[in-house]
């Protein structure tokens, strides 16, 4: 068996989640932030067994999009309160995937 963590943006969340228990699939949806946007996003789990870890992944790949974002990198401050901060153009996702091998499931 393996667990499947993915994050994906939150503007996918709803039509991932839609499409997995379509497919007949088990998923807990959480709500996390990512460390560098300090934004919101969302990590999926899902436990599968060994030979469904492709379709899944096919399913996270045919409805999570690469977006770009534009990142600041030289924010205002308080010492320069007049400077425009400069942005960077960034992409994100479709879909940050961990497969984990399970020990042991149970649920009781
Ligand atoms: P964030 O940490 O908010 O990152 C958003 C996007 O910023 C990333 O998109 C990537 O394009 C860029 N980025 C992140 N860290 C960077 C760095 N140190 N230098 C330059 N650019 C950086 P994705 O790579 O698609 O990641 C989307 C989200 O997936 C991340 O949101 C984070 O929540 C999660 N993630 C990605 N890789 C991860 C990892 N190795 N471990 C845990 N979480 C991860």
């Amino acid at each position: 068996m393996k667990l499947i963590i993915a994050i994906v943006q939150d503007l996918d969340a709803d039509a991932v989640v839609e499409a997995i228990t379509e497919a007949g699939y088990r998923v807990t949806r959480v709500a996390t932030t990512g460390g560098f946007f300090r934004q919101g996003n969302t990590t999926l789990f899902c436990g599968i067994q060994d030979d469904q870890v492709h379709h899944l992944i096919d399913l996270l790949r045919k409805t999570c999009k690469r977006r770009t974002r534009m990142m600041p990198i030289a924010p205002h401050s308080a010492e320069h309160p007049m400077t425009v901060g400069a942005y960077v153009e960034v992409t994100v996702g479709g879909a940050t995937i961990f497969v984990l091998d399970v020990k042991h499931f149970e649920q009781v």
